[in-house]
């Protein structure tokens, strides 16, 4: 199942992936050429409400887990085809005319009845992400089973709260998100980012994966941004007549 506006990013390259395993705190990545990242993972929902990061008015240990995805690239990507697995096995396959939209964020619910509007999100096509809470492998393949990126955590992610690269969307290192600058005690952010994220703007001529680093600039898709704002990437919405999308989810 996926949301009406989940369907959509965009461009791609670039991105980072690191590893470390920081007192507890970080999970590593070991990916140097990923252009689409995971950036948020909640293995251990909260109890009760407090754990209803679907939004569904329910709180559940399973349905709530989610893996959050960040295209940081400039470009459109057609993750149709692609799947999501943990160390056990394929969690979710992106069905056809999956788009994923420049500088996007998609989200992949464990299952339930998500109720946010303004994020992309899908629901487990396998009816669950079951990802345990003291230790999993979380990685991401395109359509011909090649790794995208990959994501190992430990036990800091069954702390009742995410786990989430550090800086948003571009870190090398995961934290857990309380942790994260600006938290204010949210204990996950499905769908968008607490703190603006600085990525380099690729060369929109280059293929994803090999841009080039022309500078920073700040991207609109963190909370308290306009995700209206016209930068390259909204640009490039517009050209393709995609429509709006992946707008975060504001808190
Ligand atoms: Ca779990
Ligand atoms: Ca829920
Ligand atoms: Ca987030």
């Amino acid at each position: 199942m996926r949301g009406r506006k989940s369907v959509l990013g965009l461009l791609g390259s670039l991105s980072l992936l690191g590893w470390l395993g920081l007192a507890g705190l970080c999970v590593f990545v070991p990916q140097a050429q990923a252009f689409i990242v995971i950036n948020e993972i909640l293995a251990d929902p909260p109890a009760g409400l407090l754990g209803d990061a679907n939004a569904d008015g329910a709180g559940s240990i399973t349905q709530d887990e989610f893996v959050e995805f960040f295209n940081p690239t400039i470009h459109v990507i057609d993750i149709s085809g692609w799947s999501l697995s943990d160390a056990v096995k394929t969690r979710h396959i992106f069905t056809g005319g999956s788009i994923f939209l420049p500088r996007g964020i998609l989200v992949v619910f464990g299952g339930g009845h998500p109720q946010s509007p303004d994020i992309g999100w899908f629901t487990a096509s396998t009816g669950t992400l079951g990802l345990n809470n003291d230790t999993d492998i979380i990685t991401l393949l395109n359509q011909d089973g090649e790794t995208i990126d990959q994501v190992t955590y430990g036990s800091e992610a069954g702390q009742d709260q995410s786990v989430a690269r550090s800086p948003e969307g571009t870190g090398n290192i995961f934290v857990q998100h309380l942790s994260l600058v600006n938290a204010n005690e949210r204990r996950f952010s499905p769908g968008y980012f607490i703190n603006p994220v600085i990525v380099t703007e690729p060369d929109v001529n280059d293929p994803p994966g090999q841009d080039a680093q022309d500078g920073p600039v700040e991207d609109n898709n963190s909370q308290g941004a306009n995700p209206n704002v016209p930068e390259p990437a909204t640009i490039c919405y517009l050209a393709l007549g995609l429509g709006s999308m992946l707008l975060r989810r504001r808190k």
